[in-house]
């Protein structure tokens, strides 16, 4: 059989879709993790358009597009079929594939060593220094309720606080409510009179959000 390798990130859902069906169809190939921060001369040669992964490799042809590849694979290696055998089951996979494809919003992960933090994450963060931060457009976001607001409001469809505003202002004030005791709970990793204190501080929270949020 000749060679096929896979260009992809561990990180990127788009290259794990592409493994999976790899590995679905038991089609044996070598994987080469990008860093995506220095990408390597390999995937600018084999996908000059778009520079991104996953990108598959078999008998030194490239192709690209993680959906693209999928159905490569399924008409190169027919075992173990990926999509189902009569033709409108197909196309209604396809349409909910196409349909969820549609409503991602496309974004790069990159995992911080918060031991050794990126000069990225000090130059987008410098007032807290910390994880996570939003780059939108090349500005920074950072505080993840605060992003959380910033995703709502630039983003509107599937919407993740209630339409109505009383009930918007009742979901925040839950929010606000586990984020300011969320330090309560981890004091559940401390030892002796601290552990004994955070199991009885938990139990109250829990009392007050069974009996109030619920
Ligand atoms: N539509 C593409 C999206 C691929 C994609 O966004 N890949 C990201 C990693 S998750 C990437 O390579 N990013 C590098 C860049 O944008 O420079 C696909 O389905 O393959």
């Amino acid at each position: 059989m000749e060679e096929v390798k896979l260009l992809g990130f561990t990180l990127s859902s788009f290259s794990n879709r592409v493994t999976w069906a790899l590995k679905l169809k038991g089609i044996p190939y070598e994987y080469v993790e990008e860093d995506l921060s220095n990408k390597s001369a390999l995937l600018l040669q084999y996908n000059p358009v778009h520079k991104k992964i996953p990108v598959l490799v078999h008998g030194g042809k490239s192709i690209v597009e993680s959906l693209v590849i999928l159905e490569y694979i399924e008409e190169t290696w027919p075992q173990n079929p990926l999509l189902p055998k009569e033709a409108y089951e197909r196309a209604q996979a396809r349409f909910w594939t196409k349909f969820c494809e549609d409503k991602r919003i496309p974004y790069e992960y990159v995992e911080e060593d918060l031991s050794n933090k990126s000069a990225l994450l000090l130059q987008y963060n410098p007032v807290h220094k910390k994880i996570p931060v939003l780059v939108h457009g090349g500005k920074p976001i950072v505080e993840s309720l605060v992003i959380l607001e910033y995703i709502v409001e630039t983003w509107p469809q599937n919407p993740l606080l209630p339409k109505e505003a009383y009930e918007r202002a009742q979901a925040r004030f839950w929010t606000k409510f586990c984020e300011d005791k969320s330090l309560t709970l981890y004091a559940f990793f401390l030892d002796g009179e601290e552990h004994e204190k955070a199991i009885k501080d938990a139990l109250e929270i829990l009392r007050v959000l069974e009996e109030q949020a619920l």
